[in-house]
């Protein structure tokens, strides 16, 4: 048994992030699979045991006699890289690391994955009409986020600083698979090939 146990869905790219930096430091994982469809995350045992959020991702931590849950992708990102280079050393370009994970849970996530989600696992056809209703704004927001990213992307290789950080990877987890929500990437062509070079990484994990 590693020092860490992963309770994921693992079609969820939240979780991916984790396995993703985990994999490219070297640190090994072991993994708890519960599928969000079926609502095995909204249970009274995962609500008292493991999140009082009902969600996944959460990262079991055994330190020494101690177990403790960290819940959050980019908090669990941010435990275990924190003293590696995937966090910059420069004050600023650590502040722009954070800035940029915090955009990703903030104006990229809640369109790009929700989107991925519906359309591809709930299907649109199992909607609601709430649901339905907000796939205009979804797909506006997402595509706003996107542009933004390429624009930034236009003179640099990295989201932060001057090498791959938490920042890129946490945005490459849903915007790698960003098509399955009728995104379409070829409109983002600095995107596409910074996509490439975090696959290219030595060490790099496929989502699954
Ligand atoms: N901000 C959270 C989002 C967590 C989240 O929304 N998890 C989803 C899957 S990606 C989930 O557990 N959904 C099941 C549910 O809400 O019942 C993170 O980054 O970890």
């Amino acid at each position: 048994m590693s020092a860490y146990t992963l309770h994921e869905d693992p079609i969820s790219a939240n979780c991916y992030k984790i396995r993703l930096t985990a994999a490219l430091l070297g640190i090994p994982l072991d993994r708890r699979a519960y599928d969000i469809r079926k609502g095995e995350t909204r249970t009274p045992a995962f609500i008292r045991d493991v999140n009082a959020n009902g969600r996944i991702p959460v990262l079991e931590i055994r330190d020494g006699g101690a177990t403790r849950f960290l819940p959050e992708s980019n908090a669990a990102c941010w435990y275990l890289a924190s003293r590696s280079a995937l966090i910059p050393q420069d004050r600023f370009d650590q502040a722009d690391c954070l800035r940029w994970m915090f955009f990703e849970q903030y104006s990229h996530e809640p369109n790009v994955a929700t989107l991925r989600f519906w359309l591809a696992f709930v299907g649109e056809a199992n909607l609601t009409p709430a649901q339905t209703a907000q796939i205009g704004a979804k797909r506006t927001g997402g595509e706003a986020a996107l542009a933004l990213m390429d624009e930034h992307l236009q003179a640099r290789d990295w989201f932060a600083g001057t090498s791959v950080s938490l920042a890129d990877i946490a945005l490459y987890a849903y915007t790698h698979v960003a098509d399955a929500g009728g995104f379409n990437l070829r409109d983002y062509p600095h995107v596409v090939r910074w996509l490439a070079r975090v696959a290219g990484l030595p060490a790099y994990v496929p989502i699954g």
